[in-house]
C-alpha cells in the first residue's frame, strides 16, 4: 500500500514526465511528502521545480512542450492557484500546447472523519462550488479523481487527452482525503492509452485538391504553425520546390519555411494593407492557420481557388470563424503533405510553367530580402527594432533558440532574424502577455545544450513576472538572454486607438507627445529587476555604439559564466 499521492509521482514518472513546475499549498501533503520519500529512498520521480508565480510555472510547461511535444505536469494550490494561472491558461489554449494541470481541493470533512480533512482556517474559504469551472473554457478535458484506486488511469486518459490533436492543456484536481488514501498499486501502463494517431486526407480528395493546384498560375501556401512539426517544414520545402509554390506565413508561432528560400514571401501581423502574394495567387493552401488574413483589408480575390487542412479546421474554440474555402479538411499537415507529395510523383507538370513562376516568387523574394537590408542600416543615434534584431542575429547559431514576444515588432523580429531551421523560433500562440520569461526556461530544461535568448516588448517583461522568472532561473540553472524591445510603453494599444480614431481626441494628443494612457515615463530598471532577483548581468543600452559590445557581454555571461542576462535596448519613444 502507498499513498493516492505517491501513485499520481508514480503515474507523472511512468508517463514521461519530468517535471512538475509547482506552486504549492496546503493541498499537496501527499505529494510533497511522496517527492520526499522518492528523493531519500532513490526511487524515480519527476524533479520539482518551485515556481514561486503559477503563470511563469505553466509558462515553463508551455515552453518545455513547444520543443518536446511532451506535456508536462503543472502544480497548483486549489482554486486561487488555479486563478493565477492566469493568461498562461489561455496561451497553452490557444496555442494548443500539452500540459497536465493539476490542482488540489479543499478537504471535504471538517472533524477528522479521514487523513487530510480540515485543519487550517483557509480551507473553508477556498473551497468553492465549481473549481474546474474556472478552467473550463480552456481545458481538452477536466475532471476530479474521487479515489486514489484509479488516480494512474486517470492521469493517463487525461494526457492522451493533451497529447491528441489537436492538443491541449488538461485539468485534474482532487482533495486532500482522496490524495492521502492508502491504495493498492495498480496495474495500469501509459502505452493503453496512446495518443490518436494522425489524420490524413481522404485519399479520393488528393486528385480534386490537384485538380486545381496544377492548374493555378500563382499558387501560395499560407500557414502559421506548420512548423511545430519538422517533419511537415521538410514535406511542405519538398511540395512547394517542386511545383514552385510561394509561401506566406501570417502571425507565425513556428518556423514554417526556411526564410532564405526563394519560395518565401514573408509573414504579415495586422498590416492594415492587402498583401501582394495574396492577392496575386488563383490557388491558395491554407495549412495550419488560426488568422491567414484579416479580411476587411487584406484577403485572396474571390475567383481563388482555397483549400483548408488544419488539426483545427473548425477553430472549436472561436465563436466567429470563416475562410471561403471549396474543401475543408481535418488532417495532420505533415501527413497530407506527405499524401500530396506521393500523388505528384505521378502528375503531369508543366515544366516551363514552373520555371517561369520560380524565377516571378525569386525576384519578389530577393526583392524583400534587398528591403529588409536597407532597413537594418542605421541612420541617427536612435536603435530601431530593425537594426537591433540584425546585431542579435550575428549571435544566432543553429543550436539557438529565439523566443519571440516583440508585440509590434513581432514581424519585423521574425523579418529581421530569417529564421532558416524549424524549431529556430517560437511564439506563444496565444494572445495573452507575460509568456517568453517563463517559457525560458522551460525551453532551456527541455534542451540544455541550446542558447535561449527571448525578444520581448517592455511591456511584455513586466507581464512575464521577471522577479519569479529571474528567481527560478538562477535557482535552476536555465541561463537565458532576454532583450527588451523598450519604447518605453505599450505602443500596440495606442495603435488600436488610431486605427479605429484616425483624428480624435487621443490621436491628436498623442500627435503633441501627451500620454494617452500607454506609456510608462519613467520606465523602471527592467535589468536591475533580474540582478536583484536572480543575479542576471543587467545592461541599459541608450546609444547604437553600445549595443554591439553589450550584446558581445550578454553572450558571454549566458553561455560562459551561465547566468542570465538582460538588455534593456532602449528605441524610439512609442
Ligand atoms: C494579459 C494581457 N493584458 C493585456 C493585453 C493587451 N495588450 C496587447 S499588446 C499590449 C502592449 C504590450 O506592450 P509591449 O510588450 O511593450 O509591446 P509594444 O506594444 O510596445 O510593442 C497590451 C497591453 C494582452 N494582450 N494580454
Ligand atoms: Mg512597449
Amino acid at each position: 500500500m502507498y499513498t493516492a499521492g505517491a501513485a499520481l509521482i508514480e503515474a507523472l514518472h511512468e508517463a514521461g514526465v519530468s517535471f512538475i513546475f509547482a506552486n504549492l499549498g496546503s493541498d499537496h501533503p501527499a505529494i510533497v511528502e511522496s517527492l520526499a520519500e522518492a528523493s531519500a529512498t532513490g526511487r524515480p520521480a519527476p524533479r520539482l521545480i518551485t515556481c514561486p508565480n503559477e503563470m511563469v510555472a505553466l509558462s515553463a510547461a508551455h515552453g518545455f512542450a513547444q520543443v518536446t511535444g511532451r506535456a508536462q505536469a503543472v502544480l497548483v494550490h486549489v482554486e486561487c492557484g488555479t486563478q493565477a494561472l492566469a493568461g498562461a491558461l489561455h496561451n497553452a489554449a490557444k496555442g494548443r500546447v500539452p500540459v497536465l494541470i493539476f490542482a488540489g481541493a479543499s478537504p471535504f470533512t471538517q472533524e477528522g472523519e479521514m487523513r487530510g480533512s480540515r485543519n487550517e482556517f483557509v480551507q473553508w474559504i477556498q473551497d468553492v462550488f465549481d473549481q474546474r469551472g474556472l478552467v473550463r473554457g480552456y481545458v481538452k478535458y477536466d475532471n476530479e479523481l474521487r479515489t486514489g484506486r484509479n488516480i494512474k488511469q486517470m492521469i493517463f486518459r487525461a494526457l492522451q487527452f493533451a497529447h491528441s490533436d489537436p492538443k491541449g492543456p488538461v485539468y485534474l484536481m482532487a482533495a486532500r482525503e482522496v490524495l492521502e488514501e492508502d491504495v493498492p498499486p495498480a496495474a495500469a501502463s501509459p502505452e493503453n492509452w496512446p495518443p490518436i494517431r494522425p489524420c490524413a486526407l481522404p485519399p479520393s480528395e488528393v486528385g480534386t485538391i490537384f485538380a486545381d493546384l496544377l492548374k493555378a498560375r500563382r499558387p501560395l501556401v499560407v500557414t502559421s504553425y506548420l512548423g511545430r512539426n519538422p517533419d511537415a517544414v521538410m514535406e511542405l520545402i519538398r511540395l512547394c520546390e517542386r511545383l514552385a509554390i510561394g509561401v506566406l506565413e501570417s502571425v507565425p508561432s513556428y518556423v514554417n519555411y526556411p526564410a532564405d528560400a526563394g519560395l518565401y514571401l514573408g509573414n504579415q501581423w495586422n498590416e492594415p494593407v492587402q498583401n501582394r502574394a495574396l492577392d496575386e495567387a488563383d490557388f491558395v493552401l491554407v495549412i495550419d492557420s488560426d488568422v491567414p488574413w484579416i479580411p476587411m483589408i487584406n484577403k485572396p480575390r474571390k475567383s481563388a481557388a482555397i483549400y483548408h487542412i488544419d488539426v483545427d479546421p473548425l477553430k472549436e474554440q472561436m465563436p466567429l470563424w470563416q475562410i471561403p474555402a471549396r474543401l475543408v479538411f481535418r488532417a495532420d499537415a505533415e501527413e497530407a503533405l506527405r499524401q500530396l507529395n506521393d500523388y505528384l510523383d505521378n502528375a503531369e507538370i508543366d515544366e516551363e510553367e514552373i520555371k517561369e513562376r520560380s524565377a516571378h516568387y525569386a525576384r519578389l523574394s530577393k526583392a524583400r530580402r534587398e528591403k529588409l537590408l536597407l532597413a537594418e542600416r542605421l541612420e541617427g543615434d536612435v536603435i530601431t527594432p530593425a537594426y537591433l534584431t540584425a546585431c542579435v542575429k550575428r549571435h544566432i547559431d543553429q543550436d539557438t533558440i529565439v523566443l519571440n514576444e516583440g508585440i509590434t515588432n513581432f514581424g519585423t523580429i521574425i523579418d529581421h532574424l530569417g529564421a532558416i531551421r524549424s524549431g529556430q523560433m517560437l511564439a506563444s500562440g496565444g494572445g495573452s502577455l507575460g509568456w517568453n520569461g517563463g517559457a525560458a526556461i522551460g525551453v532551456k530544461l527541455a534542451c540544455p545544450e541550446k542558447t535561449v535568448i527571448c525578444l520581448t516588448g517592455d511591456g511584455s517583461y513586466m507581464f512575464s513576472v521577471p522577479s519569479s522568472v529571474h528567481w527560478i532561473a538562477r535557482r535552476y540553472q536555465t541561463p537565458f538572454l532576454q532583450i527588451i524591445y523598450n519604447n518605453r510603453g505599450w505602443k500596440a494599444p495606442k495603435f488600436s486607438t488610431l486605427a479605429i480614431h484616425p483624428d480624435g481626441y487621443a490621436a491628436r494628443a498623442a500627435r503633441r507627445d501627451e500620454d494617452i494612457g500607454v506609456s510608462f515615463d519613467p520606465p523602471p530598471d527592467y535589468s536591475g529587476i533580474a540582478a536583484a532577483s536572480g543575479g542576471a548581468f543587467a545592461r541599459i543600452v541608450r546609444r547604437p555604439e553600445e549595443l554591439n559590445p553589450a550584446l558581445a557581454e550578454a553572450m558571454n555571461a549566458v553561455r560562459r559564466e551561465r547566468r542570465c542576462a538582460v538588455l534593456d535596448v532602449w528605441l524610439a519613444h512609442l
